[in-house]
C-alpha cells in the first residue's frame, strides 16, 4: 500500500535517472551502494529524501516512535584528552570541573529509587586514576540501589582507557562489566571514523579502529550497543558516508546495534567554535540519508537535548523513530556547547504530546526496545 503511494507520488516528481534507480531499490528493500549514498548526500532534495527515509522508516518501525524514561550520570569532565570539538572536558583545578566521589554518584541515582525511570547513561570525561575496577564498583552499587535499571554505560573511549589502565585487555575488562551489571554501551566516542579528520578533531582519543574493535568484542559478548557520528565540523560527505559504511559493515557481522545517533557538532566555547553550525535542512538531510544507508540498523535517533526539541520532533518525518529519553536535567554535555535548551528535562507527557502532534504512535521501550507503554 505504502510502497503503491510512494511510486505515485514519485512519478510527480522530476526525477534524474539515479534518482530513480534509487527509490526502485529503496522501494524494493535493495542495499544502497557507497556511491549511491555519496549521490544522495551531494544531490538530493530534501523532499526527495524525506519520502523514501519516511519509507523506510514505516516499513521498520511503522509510526510507532519509541522514547525511555532515563537520566544521565556524568561522573566527572576532567579528561586525559583534548577534542577539539569538546566545550566540557576540564583539568584539575578549574573552578567549573567536577570529580563526583562514588558516595556523591549514589546520593544522585537514589533520587530514582521508587520511580518509573528504567535506564541510566553514564559517561563523561577520561579521568586519569580510574579503571574498570573503580568503574565495577560504582555500578555494582548503582544497582543495589536501583536493582532494576539498566546500566548503559562508557564510551568506548571511556572503554579503553579504563582497561588499559586496570592491565586488562578489551575483553577481560567487558566481561568483569557485565558480571558487574553493565547491560549496554551508548555509542559515543565514535565522532568521524576518516584518519584524516578524526585526526584533526581528535587525535589523542582511541582510533576508529579501537572503536568499532571495541563494538565488536561487547555485540560478541552479549553487550548490545549504540553507534553515533559526530557531523558538520571539518568532514565532507564522503567522510559521512565512509563512517556509516564502516558502521554498517560491523553491524552486518554482529547485529549488535541498537540505535545510530547522529550527533550535530555545536560550535559554542570550544576549539572549533570558528566552524559555523550547519542548518537544520542539512540535519533532515543527514537524518534521511543515514535511515536509507544504513539498512541493518532497526532505530534512527535525534537526540532531542542535542537538536533542541522542535527540531528533534521535525526529524520524525526523515526517517527518525526514537528521540531518547526524559533526561530530567542531568546532563551537562550539551548545554556547555551552546544549545538553547538550558536545562534539558521532558515529562513522558511532553514526550507524548510532541510525539502525537507530528501525527505518530508514542511508544515507551525500555532500553533494548520492549515496549512498555503503547500511547494510542
Ligand atoms: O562522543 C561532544 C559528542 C558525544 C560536542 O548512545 C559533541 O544513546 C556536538 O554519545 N557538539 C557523547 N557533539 C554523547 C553521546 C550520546 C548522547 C545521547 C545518547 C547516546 C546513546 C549517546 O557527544 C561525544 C561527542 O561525539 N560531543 N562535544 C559538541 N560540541
Ligand atoms: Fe574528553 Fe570526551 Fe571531551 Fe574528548 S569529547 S575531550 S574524550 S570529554
Amino acid at each position: 500500500m505504502l510502497q503503491k503511494r510512494i511510486k505515485k507520488i514519485l512519478k510527480t516528481v522530476d526525477l534524474s535517472s539515479t534518482e530513480k534507480i534509487i527509490s526502485e531499490k529503496i522501494l524494493q528493500g535493495e542495499r544502497l551502494t557507497i556511491e549511491e549514498g555519496l549521490f544522495l548526500y551531494q544531490n538530493s532534495s530534501l523532499h526527495f529524501l524525506g519520502l523514501l527515509a519516511n519509507f523506510v522508516k514505516q516499513k521498520i518501525n511503522g509510526k510507532k516512535v519509541f522514547f525511555n524514561k532515563n537520566f544521565h550520570l556524568e561522573p566527572t569532565n576532567i579528561c586525559i584528552y583534548n577534542c577539539k570539538f569538546c566545550s566540557y572536558k576540564r583539568r584539575f583545578g578549574d573552578s567549573d570541573a567536577w570529580d563526583y566521589s562514588i558516595e556523591q554518584m549514589l546520593e544522585l541515582c537514589s533520587k530514582y529509587k521508587n520511580t518509573d525511570v528504567t535506564e541510566v547513561h553514564i559517561t563523561g570525561g577520561v579521568h586519569p586514576h580510574y579503571n574498570v575496577l573503580n568503574y565495577c564498583t560504582l555500578i555494582k552499587k548503582i544497582k543495589q540501589i536501583l536493582p532494576n535499571i539498566h546500566i548503559k554505560a562508557f564510551t568506548a573511549v571511556e572503554i579503553d582507557y579504563m582497561c588499559k589502565k586496570a592491565r586488562m585487555s578489551t575483553q577481560e575488562g567487558l566481561l568483569k562489566l557485565k558480571e558487574c551489571g553493565l547491560n549496554s554501551l551508548p555509542g559515543g566516542g565514535a565522532e568521524i571514523f576518516n584518519e584524516e579528520i578524526r585526526n584533526l578533531v581528535c587525535d589523542e582519543k582511541s582510533s576508529a579502529k579501537l572503536w568499532l574493535n571495541i563494538h565488536r568484542t561487547a555485540h560478541k559478548i552479549g553487550i548490545p550497543s549504540n553507534a553515533t557520528m559526530l557531523y558538520g565540523h571539518l568532514e565532507n560527505y564522503e567522510h559521512r558516508i565512509e563512517h556509516l559504511n564502516m558502521l554498517r559493515d560491523l553491524q552486518d557481522e554482529t547485529k549488535g546495534f541498537n540505535a545510530f545517533i547522529p550527533l550535530k557538532f555545536r560550535n559554542f566555547n570550544n576549539k572549533l567554535s570558528h566552524v559555523p553550525e550547519v542548518s537544520t535542512i542539512e540535519d533532515m538531510r543527514n537524518y534521511a540519508v543515514s535511515r536509507l544507508f544504513l539498512d541493518n540498523i532497526p532505530h534512527i535517533k535525534a537526540y532531542w537535548v542535542m537538536l533542541g526539541r522542535s527540531h528533534a520532533q521535525m526529524a520524525l518525518a526523515y526517517g527518525v523513530d526514537d528521540l531518547d529519553g526524559t533526561i530530567d536535567d542531568s546532563t551537562k554535555i550539551y548545554t556547555m556547547a551552546g544549545v538553547a535548551e538550558r536545562s534539558p528535562r521532558m515529562s513522558s507527557v511532553e514526550m507524548v504530546n510532541l510525539i502525537k502532534a507530528a501525527n505518530l504512535i508514542p511508544v515507551e521501550r525500555d532500553s533494548i526496545y520492549n515496549e512498555l507503554n503503547i500511547f494510542k
